[in-house]
């Protein structure tokens, strides 16, 4: 890069309200609701506010996994947010998560109402009511919040970190492509070592650590996205493949990658699940 054509930080940075890029519309550099926005609120205990992206589907196959084992009070409603028109900085949304972002559920059994935020959060909370994808033994326990831990912290180097700049930002720069490849190829790498002598993350036992991971990093090495798949060598990490492959055969996990999903294949949209009638085509 010239040096003309340097960015020199200012002493104090600035919201240029004008930049254009793949989300001005929607990032701000504050947070709290814009506007009054009532939420719908179905009949089921659990009320999910989400959309089908990785972090929204980690929820919706939680559900659909803890009611094919027959858990039937975590039947749910998933209502859609659509996060490009800004309907998460409603004030409905905000009171779930003063975040802003999707997923946020509403557990609505309890008086008063309990509100989850994080995915992950999610993921224990459930686990946790229902007694379903957590080890109870102490040792296996810890591996379980260590790995699900990790997919939290290590996603949004993936995501905000390479997808970011790799597909979405006006320009290709090399630094943080190149920052961001290594760090999400090292990733791989990580997950690839501890799958070649596991089934799961965390040993024989399907977890919400798998169910966190694989949105993501199967996605990663199944789906092709941000057409990075070619760049990043993905078919080298034989051991996440076949762990992707397993879990994306689950009827359960199916069904919860179509929830809130208002694109992709007509006859695979479940935009809006109140009831299991919703996936009949
Ligand atoms: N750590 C959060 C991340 C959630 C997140 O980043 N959600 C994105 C969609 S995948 C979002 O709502 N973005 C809207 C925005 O940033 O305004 C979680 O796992 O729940």
């Amino acid at each position: 890069m010239s040096e003309e054509n340097q960015y020199v930080p200012p002493a104090v940075w600035k919201w240029n309200q004008d930049a254009v890029n793949k989300f001005s519309n929607i990032n701000r550099p504050v947070s709290g609701a814009i506007e009054e926005k009532t939420l719908a609120v179905g009949v089921h205990p659990l009320q999910l506010y989400s959309l089908g992206t990785p972090n929204g589907v980690k929820v919706t196959i939680m559900l659909e996994e803890l009611l094919a084992l027959g858990k039937t009070q975590a039947e749910y409603d998933a209502h859609l947010i659509n996060i490009g028109d800004g309907s998460q900085f409603g004030s409905d949304f905000v009171a779930i998560n003063p975040n802003s972002k999707i997923p946020a559920l509403l557990d609505r059994s309890a008086t008063p109402p309990i509100r989850i935020f994080e995915s992950g959060a999610m993921l224990i909370y459930l686990a946790e009511k229902f007694d379903a994808f957590y080890p109870k033994k102490p040792a296996q326990r810890a591996e379980c919040l260590s790995w699900l831990m990790w997919q939290m912290g290590s996603a949004p180097y993936l995501g905000g970190g390479f997808g970011h700049f790799y597909a979405y930002a006006p320009e290709k720069l090399e630094y943080p492509i190149d920052r961001f490849a290594m760090e999400v190829k090292r990733q791989l790498d990580v997950l690839d070592k501890n799958l070649s002598n596991n089934k799961f993350l965390c040993g024989d036992e399907y977890t919400i650590a798998d169910i966190a991971t694989y949105p993501w990093y199967g996605a990663c090495v199944l789906h092709n996205i941000y057409s990075a798949a070619e760049f990043l060598d993905v078919e080298s990490y034989t051991h996440v493949i076949r762990w992707a492959k397993e879990i994306e055969a689950r009827p359960a996990v199916q069904r919860g990658c179509r929830v809130n999903r208002p694109w992709g294949p007509e006859e695979t949209r479940v935009v809006e699940r109140h009831s299991a009638s919703d996936f009949d085509v």
